[in-house]
């Protein structure tokens, strides 16, 4: 099984001047909350901030979160349009992460929550530090992992979703903050 064929690199979709642009903006545009939640009692810190903004009636429902739906920004409405207009794909909210730094990560997971339907396609743009997009076959352990820069387009096909979980590993080298806007499709229920 391949999964470059279950995923796409779009390099450049935003150059380097615009990516950084972005990046600035989103940093201090974005209403961070607190990335501390508790399970049983215990303070924990998520290794990340998020936020999370979708069209309205469509809340977030995964596991472990407390985030409430934002509107969109400016901004946000700006970069959907043109993720929009060159994936040929309509998406409705989006999960945004900033990895402050290289100490901050996301463990191995699918995108595969059950409001996103049995068929997620998700887009994932990066800006800021360059990291490290690790995979892992499900049944198979057969792992890779690519880098992704600043201003790169990441798309997951469902397929990716069902056979693969995905992480982005600490690197505590990394200094540089990283945003990552992940566009998503919530199916509401019928
Ligand atoms: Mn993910």
């Amino acid at each position: 099984m391949n999964a470059n064929k279950e995923f796409r690199i779009i390099e450049d979709f935003y150059d380097a001047t615009e990516s950084d642009h972005i990046y600035r903006l989103l940093l201090q545009e974005q209403n961070w909350p607190d990335n501390s939640y508790s399970v049983a009692g215990r303070l924990f810190e998520l290794p990340r901030l998020q936020t999370w903004h979708a069209d309205p009636g469509i809340s977030y429902s995964y596991s472990n979160n407390l985030l409430q739906t934002q509107p969109w920004t400016p901004l946000l409405a700006d970069i959907r349009q043109k993720v929009e207009l060159f994936l040929s794909f309509s998406f409705n909210a989006v999960l945004v992460n900033l990895y402050r730094n290289g100490q901050d990560y996301v463990g191995w997971h699918a995108d595969n929550e059950a409001d996103l339907g049995e068929q997620p396609y998700i887009a994932s743009l990066t800006l800021g530090a360059t990291r490290q997009f690790a995979f892992r076959q499900k049944k198979t352990a057969e792992c890779g992992s690519v880098l992704l820069r600043s201003g790169t387009l990441l798309t997951m096909q469902p397929a990716f979703q069902h056979h693969w979980l995905h992480s982005i590993p600490a690197e505590p080298h990394v200094t540089q903050g990283r945003i990552n806007l992940t566009f998503r499709k919530v199916i509401l229920p019928q």
